[in-house]
């Protein structure tokens, strides 16, 4: 492929919309006759629910109906298992699932219990305090450990204790190695609950149109093809009955791909049940309990490394809160087992998790979706690792990575795309290398630190790798079509959320059909554009997505060639494709464009010939075997001041490999923010619970997120190793960025404050200021 504009640093062909207001969102959607919900959603954490009084709801003016759990009758059905777990032998999996609407008892606070519709929202919701609901309230189960004890409250009743998974996963002899280990070191690692934050809340409109016996229904859905399918199941339609939209989605980050959530099953059947349109839109306390969570888990972990800092073995056993049900299956604690294995060479690895039930919002992937917790714990594993051994921080890393021909490297235990955690590509020493360069680490750590320190201001530095997988199945689909005006419509079945594919995907066209970027239409997230397809996660838009768009390219590309040979009576040899037309190579007057060509494609007269269809179009598929992994190193000086701990980042270095690039300012962007997510994640952002489940911050004003003033400018830098298991060589992106910022803080905030030399660890996330003020404290007293 050429490079005109495939690589090519291209503006996004969305923005103009997005910038001037013209990009639908799912508020923008005002239908006649609307009616609006609002939802009673429990303020306790675990009760028994013993009676529910819809009656003063139903005389305020302006209600229209009032539903329960009851009401629903046969509709109400625990969601579907999204994410069957994969086949590890000897694992425990208890699937629970959630309910539309809490019936008999309620599992954590924010759990719906009844809906009001009305004619306006404000109406819906002073109607919600009509409602009386009594409970019997029953004790909570927030502490992990407490979870697992004999005598603990339990979730489900049904199941006898908290375990919603446990899984064993091994490779080599850990013990073997321990015992021949220099050094064993083992510490206990946390990571506390967060949230994703999207600048878009969720958002649900249903219209049910009887005479068409349609539904059609905007979703800020990251999957609309699985909503689609899960609801025409459920309301008894036919898939084509039923067509889901997810428009402009103003940031999705995993939790939106969880279907079905309680308000995308109820409002299509209240539409249906009404027949009136109605609409939800999702508002920011509820999104802090009612959209789904991520992150917190308790790693016991282990590392047994030999004099010269090689790594022998890893032993990890570690808690992964669940929170209420768990619809995601295992996704998010198979990524923190796969992931902790990074880039390095560790022979003998033993990794066993228990999910447990809480009575916590339900956990799903956010974007990292459990990657940073194994990378947290292996690259704070090998600092302290260097500290014991007296090696530097950097030089254990590079002791032990992959080398560059040991791949396809098979790490042997099984990953979420069920297949064997094998990364297909990569070259992760000379990314090191770059990122050492970039951040300036000898002449930081020799000089400029010193000198520094001599003056009293305490800086330090940090370092992580990792390596993540992308770009899994089961597979996406295009459509490309050339219409007759000489432009090109590209559909496909995920959803988009910001990630720019509007540009990337026309970017693919562009360069197969030798048209105009901005000539290229691309439609994502309407099922009746695009039949088929799984959605927008795990980074795999670019990958899965990308290389369906270049199969259909291509085959529309091949016919334009056939059609035009046909026409001019030459061999398709002598023919280039470039500017909207079909040229003779040598003779550009003699040209045919695009546009004509999709005419001829077309036969107005005379038989279609056997094996050929009508339309300069195509549709195709791409499934890659399986994921590919992209690896990156993040590096990172800051101040911290002595007194108020509060950090500056000095330095910030990025140095990415994910394949063949299609945009790199797409990419940058995309590293850019999943930086700042990391940011929040490692510095600012934690839901915090008090022992009955309550959450106590669920506010923006409570709960920190980074602004644009404390995400530093970035030095962002790539390697080009591309995947061997997709055409255009592609691995994922888009979640690269977030993955290693924790164990950078920590690092760098030791360093800086020079706690190693205290006694003082940093081992969990967040470290915000007061925490670290209160692990100093601790330590001190120690
Ligand atoms: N890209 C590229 N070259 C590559 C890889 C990616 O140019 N080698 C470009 C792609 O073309 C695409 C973008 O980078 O436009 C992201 O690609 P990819 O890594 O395939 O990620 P997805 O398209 O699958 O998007 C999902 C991913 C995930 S999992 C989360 S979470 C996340 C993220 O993307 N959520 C986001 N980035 C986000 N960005 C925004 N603005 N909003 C979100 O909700």
């Amino acid at each position: 492929m050429t490079t005109r504009f495939f690589g090519a640093p291209i503006k996004r062909n969305e923005d103009k919309k997005l910038l001037t207001g013209r990009a639908l969102f799912i508020d923008d959607v005002e239908l006649p006759g609307m009616v609006h919900a609002a939802f009673l959603r429990s303020q306790v954490a675990h009760a028994r629910i013993k009676h529910i009084d819809v009656s003063e709801a139903l005389k305020r003016d302006g209600v229209i109906a009032v539903y329960t759990a009851h009401d629903l009758g046969p509709y109400w059905q625990p969601g579907p298992l999204l994410v069957p777990p994969p086949p590890i032998p000897g694992s425990i999996f208890n699937t629970r699932t959630h309910v539309p609407l809490a019936k008999d008892m309620i599992r954590c606070a924010g759990e719906p219990i009844a809906i009001v519709v009305a004619e306006n929202r404000y109406i819906a919701e002073d109607a919600l305090d009509d409602i009386a609901v009594e409970l019997q309230i029953l004790p909570a189960v927030v502490d992990l450990e407490k979870a697992l004890q004999k005598g603990s409250a339990l979730v489900h009743d049904d199941l006898g204790n908290n375990v919603a998974a446990h899984v064993r996963q091994t490779k080599g002899d850990y013990a073997r190695a321990a015992a021949k280990a220099h050094r064993t070191i083992k510490r206990r690692f946390r990571y506390e609950h967060g949230i994703s934050s999207p600048i878009e809340t969720r958002g649900v409109v249903a219209q049910w149109d009887a005479r068409a016996e349609h539904m059609t229904v905007w979703d800020t859905t990251q999957a609309p093809v699985f909503v689609r399918n899960v609801l025409a199941g459920a309301l008894g339609l036919g898939e084509a009955q039923v067509r889901v939209i997810a428009p402009f989605v103003g940031g999705g980050f995993g939790p939106k791909i969880m279907m079905l959530y309680p308000e995308e099953a109820t409002l299509p059947w209240m539409a249906m049940r009404l027949n009136r349109p109605i609409k939800w839109i999702e508002d920011r306390f509820e999104h802090f309990v009612a959209t789904t969570h991520e992150r917190g888990q308790i790693h016991d972990a282990e590392i047994a490394v030999a004099k010269d800092g090689r790594i022998l073995g890893v032993k990890d056993i570690f808690l992964h809160d669940n929170g209420a049900y768990n619809p995601y299956g295992l996704t998010v604690p198979i990524n923190s087992q796969c992931t902790l294995l990074g880039p390095y060479v560790i022979p003998a690895y033993d990794s066993t998790f228990t999910s447990v039930f809480t009575s916590l919002t339900i956990v799903t992937p956010y974007r990292g979706a459990g990657r940073q917790h194994g990378v947290f714990v292996i690259e704070r594993l090998l600092d302290l690792a260097a500290r014991e051994l007296g090696i530097d921080p950097a030089e254990i890393r590079r002791r032990n990575l992959i080398p560059k021909d040991a791949f396809p490297f098979n790490n042997e235990i099984i990953y979420q795309d069920f297949a064997p955690l094998s990364y297909d590509s990569g070259n992760y020493e000379p990314v090191l290398d770059r990122a050492l360069a970039a951040i300036g680490y000898d002449h930081f750590i020799k000089e400029e630190q010193p000198k520094l320190r001599a003056q009293g201001r305490c800086v330090g530095v940090g370092l992580a790798c990792y390596v993540e997988g992308t770009g899994i199945g089961p597979y996406e689909g295009a459509k490309v079509q050339v219409r007759t005006n000489g432009k090109v419509s590209v559909a496909t079945g995920v959803g988009t959320q910001g990630q720019g594919h509007f540009t990337s995907f026309a970017q693919i066209v562009a360069e197969q059909l030798g048209v105009d970027v901005t000539d290229v239409d691309i439609v994502t997230g309407d099922t009746d554009r695009f039949y088929w397809g799984a959605g927008t996660f795990a980074s795999r838009g670019a990958v899965v997505a990308g290389n369906a768009v270049n199969e259909a390219s291509l085959v529309v590309r091949k016919k334009a060639l056939k059609l035009a040979s046909e026409a001019f009576e030459c061999s398709e040899e002598d023919l280039v494709l470039a500017d909207g037309k079909v040229s003779i190579i040598g003779i550009p007057e003699k040209f045919i464009r695009l546009g004509e060509l999709a005419q001829r494609a077309n036969p107005m007269r005379g038989a279609v010939k056997p094996g050929t269809e009508p339309g300069l179009e195509s549709t195709q598929y791409f499934g890659p075997p399986s994921g590919s992994t992209a690896n990156g190193v993040h590096a990172m000086i800051v101040e911290v001041d002595p007194e108020t701990f509060q950090l500056q980042i000095l330095k910030y270095v990025v140095v990415h490999d994910c394949g063949t690039v299609i945009n790199p300012m797409i990419l940058e962007g995309q590293i850019h923010g999943g930086v700042a997510q990391g940011i929040g994640n490692a510095f600012y952002e934690k839901l915090s619970y008090d022992d009955q489940g309550q959450l106590l911050n669920a506010s923006l004003a409570d709960y920190l997120l980074p602004t644009s003033l404390d995400v530093p400018r970035m030095t962002l830098d790539h390697t080009v190793t591309p995947s061997p298991l997709n055409p255009l060589g592609i691995k994922g992106a888009g979640e690269a960025g977030a993955i290693p910022v924790g164990p950078l803080f920590a690092q760098a905030i030791e360093d800086a404050l020079q706690l190693g030399d205290r006694g003082i660890e940093l081992l969990e996330i967040p470290l915000s200021p007061s925490r670290v003020f209160e692990l100093i404290g601790e330590g001190k007293a120690e």
